[in-house]
């Protein structure tokens, strides 16, 4: 009887509020983007599982590949930053032929590293499709290279198990439309007007969504500019997902993103935050959902002198920082204008793909580490049942003195292995800590993970400092 009522209870409250809702006009309806979190969390559930994707910015701004008369640091900016005529710009398309584009090879480079989605720039802010778009010339019909990138990328995803995914940038500076022209954008005529800019957007996204297959991520960017507005992120979001309504929206297609620091500050649109080339000090609770952008050197386009790569080991450690705070890691690479990622690229690719083929376990569908500070590294968790959870502690800080200590874990350790090779340690639990001991060379210079296999869910007991 008692569930009866409550079944009452809820309808009555259910229908009460459809009642009262306001009526507003369709365009700007704030949706329930999802209808309950149930929904949201079975639609990011691949997402939180992947954990690490390959980020593509790839465009006719590879054809100068940086340089412009007497300057070298030129990347995906180079229209705006060099503010040459758009007519004098679009002349690179001519010059843009990745003869030696091979999808299938960039796909393998990417699940080898252990990657398992990849964002490419469908368009970035000069407006050029990196598709065969019916909107519009200025996209890849113009240049000699008669094919469809986007299209070849989408079929070796598919054929790999990687989900493919495209970055769209609202901001437009070759489009007339686009609501803040600029002063050389000397082929547009008259006066911007946003609903047809939004329409022509909405034209490529459709096609996008429509020609492309599943799409994992539509990764908005280019929202910070006046015309851009938070009723405008409502409508695209709520349109990208009519057409697929499996896809994630990040939190770029608002305007609630606080800057380079990735998450909403106020009333924000889409499914997860965006910090660029940071990391966020902690984790954000269960249900959070973030990713960190980053570029592998200083660019995310092709830039021919930019030879400051990040080290293997800072990228790795990157990708684990990212993971013990519950967050993914979108690194990137721009390729040249003949199609190749750049060789140091490549190799560090594939050497973090040497590391997540020991260790992937404690990245892939983990969640944020239980701890509040660990000092010799960091931790991830997995949940293996209700009454079992395993615990990653990433070591950097190897204890010259053999034994690692793990201050405030309640639980009972039932074992403790190299996650590497399975070799069992030996844990001995003190009063407010369990102490491990470790080989006295440290097996992995990178990070060495250490699996503890505990009792239930992680209980840490935080001492004041
Ligand atoms: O202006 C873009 C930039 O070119 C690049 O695409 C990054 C990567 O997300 N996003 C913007 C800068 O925040």
């Amino acid at each position: 009887m008692r569930r009866i009522i409550v079944m009452v209870a809820l309808l009555c409250a259910f229908v009460a509020g459809a009642a009262e809702t306001p009526s507003i006009p369709a365009e700007t309806k704030e949706q329930p983007f999802d209808k309950a979190q149930g929904e949201k969390d079975a639609r990011m559930k691949w997402f939180r599982e992947a954990r690490f994707g390959l980020f593509i910015h790839w465009g006719v701004y590879s054809v100068p590949a940086g340089e412009w008369k007497d300057k070298k640091d030129y990347g995906e900016w180079f229209l705006e930053q060099t503010k040459m005529p758009v007519s004098e710009y679009k002349k690179f398309a001519k010059e843009f032929n990745p003869v030696k584009f091979d999808a299938k090879e960039w796909v393998r480079i990417a699940k080898d590293a252990g990657m398992k989605y990849i964002v490419i720039t469908s368009k970035h802010h000069d407006g050029f499709g990196m598709f065969r778009s019916d909107m519009t010339d200025w996209c890849i019909k113009s240049t000699p290279f008669q094919r469809d990138p986007l299209k070849e990328l989408a079929d070796a995803c598919k054929d790999a198990g990687i989900k493919f995914c495209f970055y769209h940038s609202i901001m437009d500076w070759h489009h007339p439309d686009w609501g803040q022209l600029r002063k050389w954008n000397d082929l547009a005529k008259g006066e911007p007007n946003m609903d047809r800019y939004t329409e022509y957007m909405k034209g490529q996204l459709k096609e996008l969504l429509t020609r492309y297959g599943p799409i994992g991520i539509v990764w908005f960017d280019g929202e910070w500019e006046k015309p851009w507005t938070h009723e405008r992120g409502v409508d695209l979001y709520n349109y990208c997902r009519s057409l697929q309504p499996d896809t994630i929206v990040n939190n770029r297609v608002g305007k609630g993103r606080a800057g380079m620091s990735g998450m909403d500050k106020d009333k924000g649109v889409g499914d997860y935050g965006t910090p660029e080339q940071e990391i966020p000090p902690t984790g954000f609770g269960a249900g959070v959902d973030w990713e960190s952008c980053m570029t592998m050197n200083g660019h995310w386009g092709y830039n021919k002198y930019d030879q400051k790569w990040k080290s293997t080991e800072t990228l790795v450690r990157n990708l684990i920082d990212c993971a013990s705070k519950g967050g993914n890691y979108l690194l990137n690479v721009g390729p040249t204008s003949e199609g190749l990622i750049p060789s140091p690229s490549i190799e560090r690719l594939a050497e973090m793909g040497k590391w997540m083929k020991v260790n992937g376990e404690s990245i892939y569908g983990t969640q944020a580490s239980p701890f509040v500070k660990t000092p010799w590294g960091r931790c991830t968790r997995k949940a293996i049942n209700s009454r079992k959870t395993k615990i990653y502690l990433h070591v950097y800080n190897w204890p010259a003195d053999g034994k690692l200590v793990i201050p405030g874990l309640k639980n009972k350790v039932k074992r403790a292995s190299l996650l590497a090779d399975g070799k069992a340690l030996k844990v001995k639990a003190e009063d407010s800590s369990i102490s491990i001991t470790v080989p006295s060379e440290m097996p992995d210079k990178i990070a060495t993970v250490i699996v503890l296999d505990v009792k239930g869910e992680p209980r840490v007991v935080v001492n004041n400092p």
